[in-house]
């Protein structure tokens, strides 16, 4: 079955990004949502970082000021490891049929991570292109953003420069230090393109690898919670070490696999794997 209208595949190769409604079924948006919730009353049992994912870090990410009153989980590392639900979602939601019709028909699993931005939360994401955290020997990736809650102008949405992912790598070290942020003349550079994503829980936003992107606080009274699943062509192999590395990174989710590889020219810095939970520490060490 045919899951996106030539104009959206060509909306997506043009600007880097799709918004797709419905990408899950309501069962699964509920499912996601109570299990969410549940991490949440969870998390105000603990004053840190908790869980361990399979690199020995933190699972769990706690904002600074995380209370027990006013909880600020703000990130699950690889959350199919401990949720049959989102890993179901991972592996057999309508959103994996859709990157399989765009960079398909064989894809593979990278990573996954839930966003949280509870309301009032000053978690903010720096802009960045996500292949530069992540490189491959060819850019078909996409990182798929499931709206877990609706996401409005309000609420912190993903805030995206469409176009960029046809533009220049940008480094994301500075002053011999990885910053995981482009530098601010980049970001001043583009700002007044910038374009929001917004839409109604259950929707996916696609967005290229190679998109500059990043997000603001949300200064409203309604959570934004994303799912975020990366997806990338069977043909490209990782060329540095996987930052969120699960028992699912490089499974085969559709097609069959090519025993091939596919290069295409550039070049990069090579990342840094965060030594704290997330890159959400990276980037505020940098501010210094
Ligand atoms: O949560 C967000 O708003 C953006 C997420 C993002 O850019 C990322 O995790 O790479």
């Amino acid at each position: 079955m045919t899951e996106l209208s030539q104009e959206q595949k060509d909306q997506f190769w043009r600007d880097g990004v799709l918004v797709v409604e419905d990408a899950v079924t309501q069962k699964e948006l509920n499912d996601l949502r109570a299990v969410f919730a549940e991490w949440v009353e969870e998390s105000r049992g603990h004053n840190n970082d908790y869980g361990e994912t399979l690199d020995g870090r933190a699972r769990f990410d706690l904002q600074p000021g995380h209370t027990a009153q006013k909880p600020g989980l703000r990130r699950v590392q690889s959350p199919e490891e401990v949720s049959e639900v989102y890993e179901n979602v991972m592996r057999n939601a309508r959103t994996v049929d859709v990157c399989a019709e765009l960079i398909g028909p064989a894809i593979k699993f990278h990573h996954g991570k839930v966003n949280s931005k509870l309301p009032g939360s000053a978690t903010q994401v720096k802009f960045h292109q996500d292949f530069t955290f992540q490189p491959l020997t060819n850019n078909d990736l996409i990182t798929a953003l499931l709206f877990v809650d609706d996401v409005t102008l309000e609420n912190g949405p993903l805030e995206v420069v469409p176009g960029t992912h046809k533009g220049p790598l940008y480094s994301l070290w500075h002053n011999g230090k990885f910053t995981g942020a482009v530098a601010d003349e980049v970001f001043e550079k583009h700002k007044a393109n910038i374009m929001r994503c917004t839409g109604k829980a259950g929707s996916v936003c696609l967005m290229h690898s190679s998109l500059l992107h990043g997000s603001a606080p949300n200064l409203s009274d309604q959570s934004r919670t994303l799912y975020i699943a990366t997806y990338y062509a069977v043909d490209a192999i990782e060329l540095s070490p996987n930052a969120l590395p699960s028992k699912f990174t490089h499974e085969l989710v559709r097609g069959e696999p090519s025993g091939r590889v596919r290069c295409s020219s550039y070049e990069m810095e090579l990342p840094e794997v965060p030594k704290d939970t997330s890159f959400f520490a990276q980037q505020e060490e940098a501010e210094g």
